[in-house]
């Protein structure tokens, strides 16, 4: 496999199985025999509906090898079909007890708790549906990469991704049994955006068809990632608490391409308008003719992922949500650290819907609001990076800002479903709104501009001219150097 050098890592995993683990899979038979029949199915998912047409490069990709917080990964130049997906916990903490609902205070679950089995089946699954969900949706984009860099960078978060998918199988195989080996197979039947099968969850069923689209995805829709998993990592059901911590520790890569691969683009934009002499970000035709993406295209598509990932945390009162909280199954962001009782019988939240053509917050009781409170973390969570994107804007002198739009903007789930939201948060007539939907949404034009720019750029050490280099390389490489080996 790897051509690697060996790192100084703690080496907890054992490599010598088919499957690295350190979940001591050796010593459950039974486990490790399903493992062992789902693995070729999954190699026949990734070569059917994984990156297309790579089965030959070899790939500068980091491996989990450890859960040493410091030592945790190697990198090494590995073709993907070879990639070793393993299944790895976070250790575990002695004494853990469920942090919050009826059972709080209570020693944290070993085994499913059987009133509780088809709670957390499903959530299992439909967190699990995500993971390859991501990788289909993101099937065709190496064809275009933009550089070496990025398409390395791509095809980390794809190996990832399907790590998480095997991290959700183990739980499904090793602790629901039969049902749990039907789910693991159902797991790789659904397609993205597929008409009889598609995934279970609206975003992970659109199209990724840009690099645009890539770096917006994965800055925010991946960022819901990290919110289900830090609220699934509260679980009082210890082994996905362990499970989602190390999914945890990968997925901030994942952010970090989104939110570093929309501020190379727009780093490339304004230098490109001030090489032009051009200061007036609305004057999009002269902005375009220098094969660059303006301002506000980017802005739309912005709006675009940020809406359809806020659908993706349910509707803002649910009775799922409320349940799964009082039963000890999925807690809110960083539950440990509010200063509440984590019981919340008698406490309230405020959640904004529409009445009477007004937006308002009406209170309603906190267990309800679950997936309401949500949301709002991850909107704080989002903005820091829209912060981050001016900055980039303003360091060149050219005017203009990025906003992240109301929460009602564009909704299919929840609250502002069945409205007609401005991103300003004014409340519109559905005509209204189409009149001026592609103001601040890409029309047909936008897509096929930005479509035409999508053309590779493969030589080491260069980019296409609509993105700005990385400051730095991936592991301290090199500007130069081969992230990707294509025969
Ligand atoms: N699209 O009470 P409701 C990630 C369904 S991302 C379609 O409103 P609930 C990743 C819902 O399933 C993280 N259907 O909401 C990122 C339910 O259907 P059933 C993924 C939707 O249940 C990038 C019905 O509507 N993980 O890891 O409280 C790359 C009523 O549900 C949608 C999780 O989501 C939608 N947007 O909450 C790779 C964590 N929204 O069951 C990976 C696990 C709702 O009645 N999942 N519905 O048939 C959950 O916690 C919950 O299922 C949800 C929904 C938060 C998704
Ligand atoms: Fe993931
Ligand atoms: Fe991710």
């Amino acid at each position: 496999m790897s051509k690697s050098t060996p790192s100084d890592a703690v080496v907890e995993v054992n490599y010598d199985e088919l499957i690295p683990n350190n979940v001591d899979l050796a010593n459950d038979a039974r486990l490790k025999k399903a493992l062992e029949k789902w693995q070729p199915k999954y190699i026949d998912w990734w070569n059917e509906a994984g990156p297309v047409d790579t089965q030959g490069f070899e790939v500068y990709l980091r491996t989990a090898v450890g859960v040493d917080p410091t030592g945790w990964a190697k990198f090494g130049h590995v073709k993907m079909p070879d990639y070793r997906w393993g299944i790895l916990l976070a250790p575990k903490e002695e004494g853990r007890t469920i942090p919050f609902g009826k059972h709080k205070g209570q020693p944290a679950w070993q085994e499913v708790p059987g009133e509780y089995r088809a709670l957390l089946r499903r959530l299992l699954v439909v967190q699990g549906d995500t993971e390859p969900a991501s990788v289909e949706q993101q099937r065709y984009l190496s064809a275009t990469a933009p550089s070496l860099y990025d398409m390395r960078n791509l095809f980390q978060v794809n190996v990832e991704e399907g790590r998480h998918l095997w991290a959700i199988v183990y739980l499904l195989v090793k602790y629901f049994g039969r049902d749990g080996r039907e789910e693991a197979e159902t797991l790789l039947e659904r397609r993205s955006s597929d008409k009889d099968k598609p995934r279970i969850l609206g975003a992970f069923n659109e199209e990724t068809p840009d690099w645009l689209s890539f770096f917006m995805f994965t800055y925010f829709t991946d960022r819901d990632g990290k919110m289900q998993l830090q609220a699934l990592a509260q679980s009082g059901f210890d082994p996905l608490s362990r499970t989602c911590r190390f999914m945890l520790t990968e997925e901030a890569h994942h952010m970090f391409v989104g939110e570093n691969g929309v501020g190379r683009v727009i780093q490339r934009t304004c230098e490109a308008m001030n090489e032009a002499g051009i200061s007036d970000t609305s004057d999009i035709e002269s902005v375009r003719k220098l094969a660059v993406i303006d301002l506000p295209t980017l802005q739309k598509k912005i709006n675009f992922h940020y809406a359809v990932t806020l659908d993706l945390f349910g509707a803002e009162v649910s009775t799922n949500g409320a349940a799964a909280f009082t039963a000890g199954i999925k807690g809110r962001f960083r539950e440990t650290k509010l200063n509440d009782d984590h019981v919340l019988t008698a406490d309230t939240y405020m959640v904004a819907r529409v009445v009477d053509g007004e937006i308002v917050e009406e209170e309603e009781t906190a267990l309800s609001a679950i997936n309401a409170r949500l949301l709002d973390d991850y909107i704080k969570d989002a903005s820091g990076g829209i912060d981050r994107w001016n900055k980039i804007i303003r360091k060149t002198g050219i005017k203009f800002e990025f906003t992240l739009a109301h929460k009602g903007f564009n909704r299919r789930i929840g609250e502002f479903a069945e409205h007609f939201i401005s991103p300003d948060g004014e409340v519109l007539g559905e005509e209204q709104w189409h009149a001026t939907r592609d103001q601040w949404l890409c029309s047909g034009i936008d897509d096929s501009y930005i479509q035409s720019l999508m053309q590779p750029c493969l030589k080491k050490g260069q980019y296409a001219g609509w993105i700005a280099e990385p400051r730095v390389g991936i592991n301290d490489q090199p500007g130069d150097f081969e992230y990707v080996r294509i025969d």
